[in-house]
Parts: C-alpha cells; structure tokens; sequence
C-alpha cells in the first residue's frame, strides 16, 4: 500500500495529473522579485521551446479591481499592489484551469497606467505549455499543485531596482521619485515578507535571472525532454492496441 503512496507522490510520471488523468498540458510557474526578469526569463522559454502552443499568462492579468478612492490612492503612490491579497487567484485558477484542460480561455489584461484592468480581454485557444509568471505565481497552493515546473528568478535587488526605475518610466508612465517612494513602503517589504519565502516552492532557482544563460540553457532541455517523453507516453497505447488486434 506505501509502496503506491510513494509512486503517487514522487514517481509520478509528468505527463499524469495528481489524479492519475492524462494531463497533456505542460505548466511552469515563474517567480520572482519586481522586475527581477520574469517576463523575459518566460519570453526567453517561449522563444527557446520546439512545440507549437505556448502561452505565457501573466498574474499582472490578475490585479483586483480598485475602488474609486484606492485608485486615487493608486495615482499617488499609495496603495499596495505587492501584498499577496492585491490579487484575484480565483480568477487565475479559472483561466489556467481552461488551459489544463485543453480548453480556450479568454485572458484580462491589465492598464498599468491607468491601475485597472483594460476593456480587452485575450483569448487563447489552447495550450500545449502554459507559462504562468508573477510576483505570486508560487504562493497559492491550488495553483501549485498544477504546476510541473516551479521557477525562482533570484535577482540582485539593486539590480531589479535600477530595472523597474528605467522600465515603469518608460513602459508603465511613472515618475523616477514615485517608483522610490512605492519602493521603499511597499515593493521591498513586500518581497522580503512574503515573495522570497515563495523560494521555498521553487524546483530550480535561477541566480541572475536572464543573464544566467546556463541555468535557462539547462531548463529549456529538461522542459524539452519532458514534452518529448509525454508525447511518446501519448502514441504508446495506440500502437499497443495496434499489435494486440494484429495477434486476435
Ligand atoms: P512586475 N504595479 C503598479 O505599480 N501599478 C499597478 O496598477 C499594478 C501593479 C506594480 C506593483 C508590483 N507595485 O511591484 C509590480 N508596486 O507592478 C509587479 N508598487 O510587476 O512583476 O512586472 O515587476
Ligand atoms: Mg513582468
């Protein structure tokens, strides 16, 4: 009876869901700090990768709807979109859950100049690689369990400033001294409480995010052999049942 417990918990092969379902679809998560490289550690995967279908979903896609006087809050560097509560992980789990299961799922998108979601909304029509990539994307436990690979970007944190500074400014219309102030009472308190011990859920952490191109050379190979291996999983019974009713 252990003996089945220990093959469900850890000799599981990838291409089985924890239920024992055939669960084609493949999903990394991607963590890190702000601007720690993320987005182009899941970009670089993407472009890397030798499969039709890969989908990076974004939790920035994910951001609650502010109230009026929390968007005002918002515009003055006020409010906290780095608490793990700033996001709607129902809502995530909704689209990635569609994806896991082969199906379309339509995809929000975030205004990060106006702090709200935009009208438009994206629609993917299936996935054979989900990338699920954001401050949080290790934290909820529902959404971990559906994950194959789970990726810390571990960035020099002055690094990741100077980052965010050029990239908010010229990507996100912000001011070089509200980015700082946002910093310092939200950004940085937020990552050490509650983004770092995130860490602790990673598979693999990579050092100097994209810079690191051993570490994403080795991942996007084990991503690769796993996909390689579970579509060969997919054609052995066909050819099994093939011979069996060559012998009848
Ligand atoms: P990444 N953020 C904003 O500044 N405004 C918003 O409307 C929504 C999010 C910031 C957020 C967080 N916070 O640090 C960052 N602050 O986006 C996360 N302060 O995005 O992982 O791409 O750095
Ligand atoms: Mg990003």
């Amino acid at each position: 009876k252990s003996s089945t417990l220990m093959l469900r918990s850890a000799g599981r092969p990838p291409w089985y869901a924890a239920d024992g379902k055939n669960d084609p679809v493949y999903m990394v998560g991607v963590a890190g700090g702000s601007a720690s490289g993320k987005t182009s550690v899941a970009r670089r995967i993407v472009q890397a990768l030798d499969v039709p279908w890969v989908v990076i979903v974004s939790m920035d896609s994910f951001y609650r709807k502010l109230s009026p006087e929390e968007s005002k809050q918002a515009f003055l560097n006020n409010h906290d979109f780095d608490h793990p509560s700033s996001y709607d992980y129902t809502e995530a789990l909704r689209c990635v859950r569609d994806l896991k299961q082969g199906k379309a799922t339509s995809i929000p998108q975030y205004d990060f100049a106006k702090h709200a979601p935009s009208t438009e909304s994206q629609r993917v029509y299936g996935a054979s690689v989900v990338i699920f990539e954001g401050i949080f994307a290790l934290y909820d436990p529902t959404l971990l369990s559906m994950m194959d690979m789970k990726v810390f970007v571990d960035t020099d944190s002055d690094i990741c400033l100077a980052r965010r500074i050029k990239r908010d400014v010229t990507e996100r219309a912000r001011d070089p001294i509200g980015i700082l102030q946002q910093y310092d009472r939200f950004v940085k308190p937020a990552f050490d409480g509650f983004v770092r011990p995130t860490m602790n859920n990673a598979d693999v952490i990579i050092p100097r995010g994209l810079d690191n191109e051993v570490a994403i050379d080795l991942l996007i190979k084990h991503i690769q052999r796993q996909l390689d291996a579970r579509s060969q999983a997919l054609m052995r019974p066909a050819l099994v049942r093939q011979f069996r009713s060559e012998d009848d």
